[in-house]
């Protein structure tokens, strides 16, 4: 036993004889502090009035927050310290479209600081006017009598007037409602959105109808079929628009296998509609199944069934796959695949 310890004993008894008592000072209590991780959306931001929903998620222990927004790493808006909960993000004034970096900067009550960001992105309505095509109604031959089996029989359909999407929706225009990009070939505001599932596609539409009041949808595979070939103008082309794809199309012999901007092509169909053949397969509506041989009106498919119908070809397609009458289906939650697109119609009532 050392000499202090003894000394410490001595004393300790001494005072405990005299009606004292003594305490190391062992119970002091430290201030813990648990960092916050991340930033949460009240809701889908939208418009740049939704920013003020931004908040951070845990705020047990923070003291103060300061905003900032950052575009191109240039600063474009920054807060005051706010210094009460739930440290909400000010609403800002945002005019420009853009991607933008969200950043709180924390200080908690243990005097630490730290920074943690999300990404926002936003681009304004006049992108989310989707140029679209009248489509006059009449009755068509659909499929083909000399194509895959899947193309026969022939049969007569009857369709409504509708009006179509002039081009494939784009990467812009996803983002502006969705705030994302899930593209392949990203970073291209004008080339079409790609490895979109088919139900992310309802999702986009109904988000979409809700911006704009608008009624869209996927088009049935007859409606696509019936604008594909020229509608009442056909002319009965191999692909749509030309019996010279390279015309109106980019497919696996000329896309240098990558998706090109909508619209790049000199030559439409013959109802002003660009890339219905190439550039991306094309999403409808239907469940893909056997051709019905009866006559219909407005046919819609079938009522259920295990895959949806893709028309069109891609940038990565041969000469059969980009026949304006040619079929495929596809497992919509495997699948998500960067020459799979879409673009919209709207009935016309
Ligand atoms: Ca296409
Ligand atoms: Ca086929």
């Amino acid at each position: 036993m050392n000499k202090q310890i003894r000394i410490f004993i001595y004393f300790t008894l001494i005072l405990t004889n005299l009606g004292c008592s003594l305490e190391l000072p062992i119970n002091r209590s430290f201030k813990q502090c648990t960092k916050t991780a991340n930033i949460t959306s009240v809701s889908t931001p939208l418009t740049p009035l939704d920013l003020s929903l931004n908040i951070i998620g845990n705020t047990t222990d923070i003291d103060t927050v300061v905003w900032f927004i950052t575009k191109g790493g240039m600063e474009i808006f920054r807060s005051n310290a706010l210094a009460n909960s739930p440290f909400s993000l000010t609403t800002p004034t945002l005019t420009e479209d853009g991607n933008f970096t969200i950043t709180a900067r924390i200080t908690d009550k243990c005097s630490d600081r730290y920074e943690i960001t999300t990404t926002y992105s936003y681009f304004s309505p006049t992108v989310l006017n989707i140029s679209m095509v009248q489509v006059e109604g009449g009755t068509f031959q659909m499929g083909s009598s000399s194509g895959e089996a899947d193309e026969k029989p022939t049969h007569p359909v009857t369709l409504s007037s509708f009006s179509i999407g002039k081009y494939e929706i784009t990467q812009a225009q996803w983002r502006a409602v969705m705030g994302t990009n899930p593209s392949g070939f990203p970073n291209c505001d004008n080339c079409p959105v790609e490895q979109v599932l088919w139900d992310e596609i309802q999702v986009f539409i109904s988000k979409l109808n809700r911006l704009t009041g608008k009624k869209y949808r996927l088009p049935t595979e007859a409606e696509w079929e019936f604008a594909a070939i020229g509608g009442l103008l056909s002319k009965g082309y191999t692909y749509s628009g030309s019996n010279l794809i390279d015309e109106v199309a980019w497919h696996g012999a000329n896309s240098g296998k990558k998706t090109h901007e909508v619209g790049q092509k000199n030559k439409t169909n013959e109802l002003g509609i660009y890339d219905m053949t190439g550039n991306v397969w094309e999403w409808c509506s239907d469940w893909y199944s056997p051709y019905p041989k009866d006559p219909s009106t407005n046919p819609t498919g079938p009522s259920s069934g295990t895959v949806h119908v893709l028309r069109g070809g891609g940038w990565d397609s041969g000469l059969p796959n980009s026949r304006v009458l040619n079929r495929e289906g596809s497992v919509q939650t495997v699948l998500r695949d960067s020459d799979y697109g879409f673009r919209l119609v709207m009935s016309q009532n």
